[in-house]
C-alpha cells in the first residue's frame, strides 16, 4: 500500500495529500499531510458498561485519531473549536518545532488555526491540548498520538501489526482541578476506557489486543499523565526492543520493563514464540489495578484485521 494511502486510513479523519500526484510515492519521497482536527466537547464512554460522560475531544474521540507521517513530510494543520463548544482549546505536537505562543496558542469556540511544520524527527510523539488549565484539558481527554515513520523503512525491522496505547489519569469529577493537582485520580486507562481490552480484570471487556506466535508486535505507548510516570511491562513476555521516543536510533534490547515519563512515549516491539497471553502493564500496582492493563492474546487463530489500518487502536 503506498504511503499515502496508508497515512489517510491510519489517520482516520485525518487527510493525507500526496505533494506531486504520483500514486507510486517511494519511502523517501517526502510529502504534504493535511490534518484537521475538531476541538469537540461531546459524550464519551468511561467504562465496558458503556456509561458515558461529557469528555473534551479531538474529533470527539478519546485518544484522538492518530496522526501518521513519514519524516520529512510537511505536515500542514489545522484545529477547529467546535462553536458548540463552552471552552478554549489548542493542540501541541510533541513532533513539531514551532512557536507556542502562536501555533500552539489556544483559540474560541468557532474560531480554526493552521499552522505548518516539518516531521524532523522519526518516533511516536504525543500531542495533547495545552489550553490554561492543561492538567484538566489532558485528563480530561484531549490527548493523542502522531507515529513519524523513519524515512528509510529499513532502520527498524518491519512490525506485523502496530497498537497504539495512550495511557492517562482519570478523574470521577472531571470538574476538580484542585484534586488533579492533588493527584487524587481514580482511574488510569489504556485508551481511555479502564480495563478495555482486559476480560480478566472486567468481565464486560469486549477484546483484547491480539498476534500470532512468532509475529512482531509493535505496540506505541503514549504517556499522556497528566501526572505518573509509567513503567511499562509485558507480564509473561519480555521486550525484544524497546526504542525511547520511538527514534530507531535509541535501540534498547531484551527489557523487562521501561519507564515513560508524563509527556513521553515509546515504542515496543514484542515477539511471542507460542500460543498464549501476555498483559502489558503499568506496573505500578495502583495503576495497573485501576485499569491499564491491556491483554495481548498471542493465537495461530488471530483476527488479521486486528493491529492494522485503524485497529491499530482498536476502540470498543
Ligand atoms: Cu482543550
Amino acid at each position: 500500500m503506498n504511503r499515502t494511502l496508508r497515512a489517510t486510513l491510519m489517520a482516520g479523519g485525518v487527510v493525507a495529500m500526496a505533494a506531486c500526484a504520483s500514486a507510486i510515492a517511494s519511502d523517501a519521497e517526502a510529502k504534504t499531510v493535511k490534518v484537521h482536527l475538531t476541538a469537540k466537547e461531546t459524550m464519551v464512554p468511561i467504562d465496558n458498561e458503556g456509561h458515558k460522560a461529557i469528555g473534551w475531544t479531538y474529533d470527539g474521540q478519546i485518544p484522538g485519531p492518530v496522526v501518521r507521517a513519514t519524516e520529512g513530510d510537511t505536515i500542514e494543520f489545522t484545529l477547529t473549536n467546535d462553536p458548540g463548544n463552552k471552552n478554549s482549546h489548542s493542540i501541541d505536537f510533541h513532533a513539531a518545532r514551532a512557536d507556542v505562543l502562536t501555533a500552539f496558542a489556544p483559540i474560541k469556540p468557532g474560531e480554526t488555526k493552521s499552522f505548518t511544520f516539518t516531521a524532523d524527527h522519526p518516533g511516536a510523539f504525543f500531542y495533547h491540548c495545552g489550553a490554561d488549565p492543561m492538567i484538566q484539558h489532558i485528563a480530561r481527554g484531549m490527548i493523542g498520538a502522531i507515529i513519524i515513520d523513519p524515512k528509510d523503512s529499513n532502520e527498524m525491522p518491519k512490525a506485523d501489526r502496530e497498537y497504539v496505547l495512550v495511557e492517562h489519569q482519570t478523574f470521577d469529577n472531571p470538574e476538580d482541578v484542585k484534586g488533579m493537582m492533588a493527584n487524587n485520580w481514580q482511574h488510569d486507562a489504556f485508551n481511555a476506557v479502564p480495563f478495555q481490552y482486559d476480560p480478566v480484570h472486567d468481565v464486560n471487556a469486549t477484546q483484547t489486543l491480539e498476534a500470532k506466535p512468532g509475529e512482531r508486535v509493535r505496540i506505541y505507548l503514549i504517556n499522556a499523565g497528566p501526572n505518573e510516570f509509567s513503567g511499562f511491562h509485558p507480564i509473561a513476555g519480555i521486550w525484544d526492543r524497546v526504542y525511547p521516543s520511538g527514534n530507531p536510533k535509541n535501540v534498547l534490547v531484551g527489557m523487562q520493563n521501561y519507564t515513560v515519563a508524563p509527556g513521553d512515549a515509546a515504542t515496543f516491539d514484542i515477539i511471542s514464540p507460542k500460543e498464549g497471553a501476555y498483559a502489558l502493564v503499568n506496573h505500578s500496582m495502583r495503576a495497573a489495578l485501576s485499569g491499564s492493563i491491556a491483554v495481548i492474546m498471542f493465537s495461530n487463530k488471530a483476527d488479521p484485521s486486528m493491529g492494522h489500518g485503524d485497529k491499530i487502536l482498536p476502540r470498543m
